[in-house]
Parts: structure tokens; sequence; C-alpha cells
């Protein structure tokens, strides 16, 4: 197959299996209030220990195929519900009429088709996802890399942080305040496994994990990890965008350095 018609079947057969995912298979792994307990009160002390025993450039665990979680849990927005008008007819037409717009301080604003990305070289990774809420699932992802995406468009010097904006509004909580969107700094963008995931466990990204386009951030917890990404902005500062805390979950208490 040519890698049109590749894309072409991973993206209709992504299509298709849009809503057929079940809960379960996911394990309980500790104590959720008292993880939201630190990451409450102990920001920095977690972010300077978790640095210190971590350099930059250490990877998180990586698993074997085997240990794919049986069915992966979707959390926070997942369905047509959280989406605007029109998101799943594009998701029908393979997002052919997807974009994703990078800009901010970058010297080469640039908006990237799917086929764009899918076309640079991907990395793939099994890893375990956390949730704050204390469940961890183990999943399989296959993505652009950011670094190669910051590459492209290139950065100012003024640059500091890198702002994912979503096309969804959170369901229960964020409903006619902002979309979500998350933050992330220069030594996580440039991580070797932070990556934007197209695909999951072999197959194109279903919607409710955020199709066309997600963040794998594997050394932080699930809500830094945007779902449906339209728009990456770079940024000086985070106190002028939505809340000003740096994301949606950050806006209403949670911690912007959130590593596990
Ligand atoms: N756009 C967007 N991204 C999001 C969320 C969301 O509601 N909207 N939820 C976050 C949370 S809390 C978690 S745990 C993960 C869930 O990813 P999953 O649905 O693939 O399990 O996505 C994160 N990213
Ligand atoms: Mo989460």
């Amino acid at each position: 197959m040519s890698d049109q018609t590749n894309r072409r079947a991973l993206l209709a057969a992504g299509a298709a299996g849009a809503g057929s995912l079940l809960l379960g298979g996911c394990n309980r792994i500790y104590d959720s209030p008292s993880l939201r307990e630190l990451l409450t009160h102990s920001e920095g002390l977690t972010q300077r220990a978790h640095r210190a025993l971590m350099g930059r450039d250490t990877l998180a665990r990586e698993y074997q195929a085997a240990d794919i979680s049986r069915t992966f849990r979707p959390n926070g927005s997942q369905d047509a519900q959280s989406l605007p008008p029109g998101y799943l007819d594009m998701m029908t037409a393979g997002f052919d009429a997807w974009r994703l717009t990078v800009h901010g301080l970058v010297r080469r604003p640039t908006r990237f088709t799917l086929a764009d990305l899918v076309a640079m070289p991907a990395r793939s990774q099994i890893t375990r996802h956390d949730c704050v809420e204390g469940w961890s699932c183990i999943g399989g992802w296959t993505g652009t890399p950011l670094s190669q995406v910051l590459r492209r468009v290139g950065l100012k010097p003024e640059a500091r942080f890198i702002v994912f904006h979503c096309a969804d509004e959170h369901p229960r909580y964020f409903r006619g305040r902002s979309l979500y969107y998350e933050s992330i700094d220069l030594i996580d963008a440039f991580h070797p496994q932070t990556i934007l995931a197209y695909a999951m466990n072999g197959a194109p990204l279903p919607l409710a994990h955020g199709a066309p386009l997600r963040l794998r951030l594997e050394r932080q917890l699930g809500y830094k990890m945007a779902k449906y990404i339209e728009r990456i902005e770079v940024v000086d500062r985070l106190d002028h965008l939505g809340g000003g805390k740096g994301g949606s979950w950050e806006d209403q208490g949670y911690q912007w350095y959130a590593g596990v």
C-alpha cells in the first residue's frame, strides 16, 4: 500500500471504531485523596524532587505489547457532546479538513494537515497513563515527536511554554467558560517521549481518546495530555490565557507540574 492508502485505511478504521470502547481493564494503583493532597500542597517540592531524581532526558518506563490494558478508560471529554458541531462529520471524512495551527513565538507559523504529521518520522511507545482520579491504564501510542514540529516552526528566543488549545469544552466543569487547554515547558516539550499521537494500539486514535491528535507526555498525570488538539501556541508567559494558571484543570486548583 502507498502511504496515502495506508493513511486512508487507518483513518477509515478509526471512524468505524469510534464509540466501541468499553469501560474497565484498568487498575487502581493509588489512593486518589492522598495523591490529590500531594498535588495540591507540594508542587514546588514535587517538581524539584522529580527533576532531581529524573534528569531531563530520563525516559518514563515503557512496557510490552502483552501489558496493554484490554480496554483503556476514556476520561473527561470523550464524545460529540463536548465537541463542536460538525466534528464527527470531519472525522468521517478522514479529518481532511482538519488543520493543526502552530503559532505564537515561532519564526514560521504553520498549519499542518494530518497527512503532514503522519509523513514525519514517528515514535511509538507503550506507557502507563495515570489519572489524578486514581486509575491507570497501559496503552500503545504512535505519533510525531513534538520536538520535530517545534523545530519545523522554529522557536523564537523568548519562547518558554507550549500551549495546547483543544476543540472541546469539558462537559461538567468548563462549559461556557473556555475550551480545554494545557501547557508544558520546553524541557518537557523536547523530551523524546513527548509526542503528538495520532494512533493508539496500532489503530487511528479513537474519538474518545482525542482524535485526530492528542498529546502524550509520559512523566506527568493524565490531565496534562490534551486531546482534540487544534492549535499549539508558543508563549513566554501563561497568565494571560484562560484562568491564568496554564490549563483548564490548573484553573480549577490542580497543579501545573503534575509529575508522576
Ligand atoms: N481536550 C481534553 N483533553 C483531556 C481531557 C479533556 O477532558 N479534554 N481530559 C484529561 C484527563 S483528566 C485525562 S485522565 C486524559 C484521559 O485520556 P483518555 O480519555 O485517553 O483516557 O485526558 C486528558 N486530556
Ligand atoms: Mo485525568
